[in-house]
């Protein structure tokens, strides 16, 4: 599209967003009090105008409240992978999920697959929205699908093997999970050439490290429950930062602080308003998570991109004043040759009320000698870089491989147990 063409399509569904949503009373209230009318809105920078959604309001409204149309249309539910407390639930309308399907089925030919793919769904298929997102959005380009869910790797692997699956979709924690087990039944798994994952954040070493050990190219996929799911942002065969579907969602980054608009470039907070949504329209949302619009144009010759999110504004941790994302350390370990899949931060106070983070990394095999001074060598090496990187002294133990836990959607490795004492 032309971009004059993109805004004015993108001004139109804003402003029907703001009709829609004023079925919903949260927004109603919310409207009035600020004195906004869908009128307001003459252009797309207006939309600074209008009060963000966080968090909280949707968990206020549990669990139907953000529904703006009668529920009677709303053909499926899906909740949000919250850990405490109630989830957030998202209704979607017969419309949504084909605008949803839609948008992953627009990913999937955007790095290349068509229907002579066969395409296998490692995700959990319940109230994950990883499952039957991409499910369906694969059946629509009309590939075959395996709808394998999580679990039972061998027979994953198996199932890679016999039925010639040429992509997959998971979480790259269980994709690093994957390429262990392959390897230990000694498949290569020759049939792969594309893998899809998201859902938490990785690092390019992570990529790098995939791709070695899958033989795939490796794509990121970014979504939340709350815009339908996966298919917000997705990478192209350039794999060089994430395109967004303007049409659909219009995209801010503002300082988590302030709630300023950053410009491209600075790092900050995502904030998405969706311009297509039917049953759960939505206004600035806060996703909480963190990236930066990317200046350049990239060479595929789609516009706008994102850069690969270092986590959400909540995982940031503060150790002895020092801000630290559990992302930042994955990458530090996973470009040291001898560092294995596998690693867990856990974060302590001491008796001086100093913060503590410890970090056990798994060694790979046969870097694994039982030699004293070789181990007390690489733990060093594993210190310094950590050091170098975030600016600060960790402790660092080194484990034998295959003794941490392994995930199979969404890794927690991360456990602060400064709370607890
Ligand atoms: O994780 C949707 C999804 C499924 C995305 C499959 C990609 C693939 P939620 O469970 O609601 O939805 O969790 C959304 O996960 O706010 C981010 O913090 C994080 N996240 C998702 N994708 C990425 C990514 C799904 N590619 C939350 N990089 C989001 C970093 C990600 N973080």
């Amino acid at each position: 599209m032309r971009p004059a063409d993109l805004e004015a399509l993108q001004l139109r569904r804003l402003r029907e967003t703001l009709e829609r949503v004023g079925n919903v009373p949260f927004y109603r209230e919310l409207l009035a009090r600020e004195g906004i009318r869908p009128g307001d809105i003459r252009t797309l920078d207006d939309v600074r105008k209008l009060p963000f959604t966080e968090k909280q309001d949707l968990r206020d409204g549990y669990p139907f409240g953000f529904f703006a149309v009668p529920r009677a249309q709303v053909v499926r539910i899906h909740t949000t992978s919250g850990t405490t407390g109630k989830p957030t639930v998202v209704g979607y309308t017969a419309g949504d999920l084909d605008h949803w399907s839609d948008l992953i089925a627009r990913n999937m030919t955007m790095v290349g697959l068509t229907a002579d793919d066969v395409f296998q769904n490692s995700v959990n298929y319940g109230m994950f929205t990883g499952g039957l997102g991409f499910h369906y959005g694969a059946e629509k380009i009309g590939m075959t699908t395996v709808p394998a869910g999580t679990g039972n790797t061998r027979r994953q692997i198996e199932m890679i093997d016999d039925f010639g699956v040429t992509a997959l979709h998971c979480t790259p924690s269980y994709a690093m999970h994957l390429a262990e087990v392959a390897e230990e039944m000694g498949s290569d798994l020759p049939s792969l050439r594309v893998g899809m994952f998201g859902a938490e954040p990785w690092s390019d070493a992570t990529r790098a490290e995939l791709q070695d050990r899958l033989g795939v190219a490796a794509f990121d996929s970014y979504g939340l429950s709350e815009l339908y799911g996966p298919g917000v942002a997705f990478e192209c065969q350039e794999q060089d930062g994430l395109h967004i579907w303007h049409d659909s969602y219009l995209v801010e980054i503002v300082d988590p602080a302030t709630g300023e608009p950053l410009g491209p470039g600075e790092r900050g907070e995502l904030v998405v308003t969706p311009l297509v949504k039917e049953a759960m329209p939505l206004i600035r949302y806060r996703t909480g998570d963190i990236t930066m619009l990317l200046e350049d144009d990239c060479p595929c010759g789609r516009t706008r991109r994102v850069a690969r999110f270092s986590g959400r504004v909540d995982d940031m941790l503060i150790i002895r004043g020092i801000n630290v994302f559990p992302s930042q350390i994955e990458h530090v370990l996973m470009a040291l040759p001898e560092v294995g899949d596998q690693f867990m931060v856990y974060v302590d106070r001491d008796e001086h009320h100093l913060d503590e983070m410890t970090i056990e990394v798994e060694i790979k095999r046969q870097f694994f000698s039982g030699e004293l001074a070789d181990l007390a060598r690489l733990q060093a090496k594993i210190v310094r870089a950590l050091r170098d990187a975030l600016e600060l002294r960790t402790h660092v133990r080194l484990v034998e491989p295959g003794s941490l836990p392994r995930f199979e959607g969404k890794a927690r490795r991360v456990v602060d147990r400064r709370g607890c004492l």
